[in-house]
């Protein structure tokens, strides 16, 4: 069924896209205004064309919105927007669903019935804002400042949380990253001084693991991958229990055992040392600690590598070899979402290592050190509280957080014991911890226990539906933001900028405004003081060009040097080399040397569950889009056919799966594109909330299964620890 969808007529985008719906709800009266578009002038176009960048993922692909009447009627990709090479991808297309989409949040809301009964009153803004200061207020009077948390996701507008929280005094913000990236982050910052950009585009040789970038879409990579693969010559090799896109596209997939990466990396290390496979002038002028990690991986054979992942000793030294004669022009490449297991930043240490190794950095086809686009941040100096806590709730509990992250599974837990005091406001922006923080109850607990929370968002997510009060978004469409710089290998640190395309839906605000009228309300207004015009020309105080250049060309880049740039520089470590041995962490009594320690297997008649992704949803907030739903209306358990065949389950039999934490029904998709003891299925169905009708009560909810274990040395949660049992329902 979805393969004839691929071909969709303009008319059932429409239908599709819930546009028409849009028009029925009292939205912009859109099919009308269409045709009188059209009718006015069939020689020149008669919509106009207008600059943005997408949303509907952190990679804010610049675009180009037509506009009729109005109203926006087409997304296409930005030609000059050279980070996504001129890209965007069905996500990025579907946007207008999003932003047409019925179900979207339409004036601020507040609770009547118990939490998550869904009972809402409508209110007005002032009304909205008057109470959230005063709720604020409360809590900052009985708790302190740091009784407030503070939560963003991924935007521009962001560091406007941010900005408000230090202001008001709370150290505790959270974002998305701790739930994302933050041990793999750590791993690379503590090994080459920064966290690198891969140049897959001139890159020979690449080993993917843990990583599915044809699925899981980051710009440039996954453009710039094919390429590679199919123009370039490069040799692509995928590490993954599942058969992804991208182990369809590799030249070699192994199914690993998973949590074993670790031990596959040091064996390459054991043989890229063993058999003098490196460059001896690179590793003796910029690496620190070769001697220690040659001792180290002495007892890492690949006999022993093999008989730990699955993947034969010889193929292991073989690709070792490989690895080594394409250097520096070869990568393990660094990943992104490293939210696994209890070891993460451990294990993407062992990548950092064998990179290290290969004498890649800042080298075509290598790791490339991040570029300065010349933006700036607009610093500014934030009231002190003497009756405040000493520092953020989560302080303490692992060894090294990102200070200004923090570890989101962390501080829930410290929010549910009150360790070391308590916590009793929320604040949330842009991010849906109910669908994408692992046990969901828990979750919930922490919500119960607030005093009051306040959600903006521009849908009624999972985390909205929980709270008291619920403040409606204009969608990237509708609403000015800041500029923001953009990285990316080759050519493309860019800077781009937001200006509404059409007019704010309903009655949204952006989060700008809305942190404005709450701190006007609460005498921090100075701090607010000023225009989202006025703050970018404070960001491009260097690049005073950038603004029109982004005016006309959509984006603006700063060329400087893409390769070459570390020629006499120092690295930001201790030892102020590549530390193949950390001497901090040595300091700080953690291993300076990644230590692997095989992972539990599966009790029996268990299975160990991984989260991913699909190209066409965008963790829990596509759950919703009409457009994108037609591909994957609903999420399936990936359940592998000799094991199904064990627990007599047939394709399509709708199964019971339970973990420690939490149990869920969906149907069973019968593979043998997944590894016999692990299973797989999709976030962001099975919502609460009601007022997403195409995910509530649709498939399951994999965040109400996973576990909350964490990273010991970050605190990022680990998501690929939990084992599950799968019984077949009688339907
Ligand atoms: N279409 C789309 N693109 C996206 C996103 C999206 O939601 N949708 N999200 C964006 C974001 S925020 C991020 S962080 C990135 C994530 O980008 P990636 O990190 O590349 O993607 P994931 O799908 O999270 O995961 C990794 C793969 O690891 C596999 N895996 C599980 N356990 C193991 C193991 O022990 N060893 C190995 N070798 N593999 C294992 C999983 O099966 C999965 O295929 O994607 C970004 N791009
Ligand atoms: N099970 C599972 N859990 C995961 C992951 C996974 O793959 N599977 N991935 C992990 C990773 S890598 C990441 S990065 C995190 C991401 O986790 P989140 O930051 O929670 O990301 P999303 O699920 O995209 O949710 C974003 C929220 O923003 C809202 N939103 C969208 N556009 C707008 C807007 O313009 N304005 C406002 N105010 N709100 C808007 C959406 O409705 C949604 O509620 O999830 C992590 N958790
Ligand atoms: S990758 Fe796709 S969804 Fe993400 S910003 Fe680009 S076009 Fe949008
Ligand atoms: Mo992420």
């Amino acid at each position: 069924m979805p393969r004839a969808k691929q071909t969709m007529s303009r008319r059932d985008f429409f239908r599709a896209s819930g546009l028409v719906a849009a028009g029925a709800v009292g939205g912009p009266a859109l099919l009308g205004g269409l045709a009188k578009a059209r009718a006015a002038s069939p020689a020149k176009p008669a919509w106009d064309s207008r600059f943005s960048a997408c949303d509907m993922c952190f990679n804010k692909c610049g675009l180009i919105a037509r506009v009729e009447n109005g109203v926006a009627t087409k997304l296409d990709p930005n030609p000059k927007f050279l980070k996504s090479r001129g890209m965007l991808c069905a996500r990025g297309n579907a946007g207008l669903a999003q932003v047409y989409d019925p179900d979207r949040l339409k004036h601020p809301l507040l609770r009547k019935g118990a939490r998550g009964e869904g009972k809402w009153q409508r209110i007005p803004w002032d009304e909205a804002l008057d109470m959230a200061a005063l709720k604020m207020a409360e809590v900052r009077e009985k708790y302190t400042p740091c009784g407030h948390l503070f939560t963003a996701g991924s935007d521009l507008q962001s560091q406007f949380v941010g900005r408000f929280a230090e202001v008001y005094g709370s150290f505790n913000v959270t974002s998305h990253e701790s739930l994302c990236l933050v041990s793999g982050s750590r791993a690379f910052l503590d090994t080459f001084g920064e966290v690198p950009f891969a140049d897959v585009l001139n890159s020979r040789y690449i080993m993917m693991v843990g990583a599915n970038r044809f699925e899981a879409l980051v710009t440039p990579d996954s453009i710039d991958l094919m390429t590679a693969i199919r123009e370039n010559g490069c040799k692509l090799v995928t590490l993954d229990p599942r058969y992804t896109k991208t182990a369809a596209l590799s030249h070699e997939w192994y199914p690993v055992r998973p949590g074993t990466d670790m031990a596959f990396m040091l064996a390459l290390a054991h043989v890229i040392i063993n058999e003098k496979l490196y460059d001896p002038q690179w590793i003796a002028d910029k690496t620190f600690g070769m001697e220690q990690l040659t001792a180290h991986v002495r007892r890492y054979t690949p006999g022993f590598a093999a008989e730990q992942c699955g993947i034969p000793a010889e193929d292991i030294a073989r690709m070792a070899r490989e690895l080594a004669a394409a250097a520096p022009a070869s990568m393990v490449y660094p990943g992104r979402r490293t939210s696994d297991y209890e070891d993460s930043t451990q294990i993407r240490r062992s990548f950092a290592i064998v990179n290290g190794l290969l004498g890649n950095w800042d080298k075509p086809g290598g790791l490339l050190a991040a570029r300065q686009v010349g933006l700036k941040g607009v610093p500014f100096d934030a009231p002190w509280y003497d009756e405040n806590r000493e520092d953020r709730i989560d302080a303490g509990k692992v060894p090294m957080m990102f200070e200004h992250e923090g570890s989101f599974v962390v501080t829930r837990d410290a929010v549910l014991a009150d360790d070391p005091y308590p916590i009793r406001g929320w604040f949330i922006y842009k991010t849906n911890p109910m669908g994408t923080a692992p046990n969901r109850r828990k979750t919930m607990e922490m919500m119960n226990k607030m005093d009051f929370v306040t959600v903006v968002d521009i849908a009624m997510s999972d985390t909205a539906w929980m709270a008291d009060l619920v403040l409606p978004s204009p969608s990237y469409l509708e609403r000015k933001d800041p500029c923001s710089g953009l990285q990316g290998s080759v050519a493309c640190a860019c800077v781009v900028k937001r200006d509404p395309v059409i007019d704010p839906l309903y009655e949204s605000r952006p989060l700008f405004e809305i942190m404005k009228g709450i701190a006007d309300r609460m005498e921090l207004g100075e701090f607010f003081d000023f225009t989202i015009d006025e703050y970018r020309e404070k960001q491009t105080r260097d690049i005073p060009e950038a603004l029109a250049v982004m005016d006309r060309d959509g984006v603006y880049y700063n060329p400087s040097k893409v390769y070459g740039i570390y020629e006499g520089r120092i690295y930001k470590t201790l030892s102020k080399k590549v530390e193949l041995y950390n001497q901090r962490y040595e300091q700080m009594g953690l291993d300076p040397l990644p230590n692997y320690t095989p992972p539990a297997p599966p009790p029996d008649n268990r299975f160990r569950m991984v989260i991913g992704r699909n190209a066409m949803i965008t963790q829990s907030s596509t759950a919703n889009n009409t457009l994108l739903h037609q591909f994957l209306p609903t999420n399936t358990l990936w359940l592998n056919t000799e094991a199904a065949g064990r627990l007599g389950i047939q394709d399509g039999d709708l199964v019971e799966v339970a973990s420690p934490v939490g149990s869920q029904e969906l149907r069973a998709e019968v593979t043998d594109r997944i590894r016999p003891d692990t299973v797989f299925m999709l976030s962001g169905y099975n919502t609460l909330s009601t007022m997403q009708h195409l995910s509530h009560g649709n498939g399951a909810s994999i965040n109400e299964l996973l576990d909350d274990d964490f990273d010991a040395i970050t605190g990022n949660a680990s998501m690929h620890t939990t084992f599950v049992s799968v019984t077949r329902k009688v339907a």
